[in-house]
């Protein structure tokens, strides 16, 4: 006779070596983002392959692009919070093509930084839940606005592996997650903002 073991919920807080990868099956992803009164906007942006392993064409999730279907798989950002708090919540029925996705988190607008905030994030996947969350401040120039969070590795075969980032940089809005993304300009981004805040109001 085998036995299994129960999965028990992980909680990961902090700085996390990549090489702890979490094996995960397929399935929905749900990743909740909240933080404190200021910075008052943060950002919620996911990339991922547009095809199969793609590191070149890549869709780019974010307040300016908040529904992406790949293979009839529709991911979504229920809304751009610019007020504080959160939450934005991020839902990806399921991993449409293999490869490598990226969540990061970005400081879009207000005082303060992502980490004295502090900004959460909360991965749901298979009914294991993970939270990251800056443990020190590293922002000691003032200039990081940009935290990637985690990545997701789909294999060929489905196989969903979270890999922990944490890693900060200063990255433009269009450039969160290190790979440029579809051409959206600062000014176009800004009357985006500028409709969200007016419609949450
Ligand atoms: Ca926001």
């Amino acid at each position: 006779m085998r036995y299994f073991l129960k999965p028990v919920a992980v909680h990961i807080i902090g700085a996390v070596k990549p090489e702890a990868g979490i094996t995960t099956d397929i399935g929905t992803m749900v990743v909740t983002l909240t933080w404190g009164q200021n910075p008052r906007d943060l950002d919620t942006h996911f990339k991922g392959p547009q095809f199969a392993n793609s590191l070149t064409d890549r869709f780019h999730l974010y307040f300016g692009r908040p529904l992406v279907t790949i293979e009839n798989v529709t991911m979504y950002l229920d809304v751009d919070d610019t007020t504080s708090f959160g939450p934005e919540i991020l839902t990806v029925p399921r991993f449409p093509v293999a490869g490598r996705y990226i969540y990061s988190v970005h400081h879009y607008a207000g005082s303060g930084t992502i980490f004295q905030s502090p900004a959460r994030v909360e991965v749901l996947i298979n009914g294991m839940s993970y939270v990251f969350s800056p443990s020190t401040d590293e922002d000691t120039n003032g200039n990081i606005n940009t935290w990637q969070v985690f990545e997701i590795e789909v294999s060929d075969s489905g196989a969903a592996r979270l890999i922990p980032l944490n890693r900060y940089s200063t990255l433009s809005s269009n450039d969160v997650s290190g790979v440029s993304s579809m051409a959206t300009s600062s000014a176009a981004e800004s009357r985006i903002k500028k409709i969200n805040s007016q419609s949450s109001q």
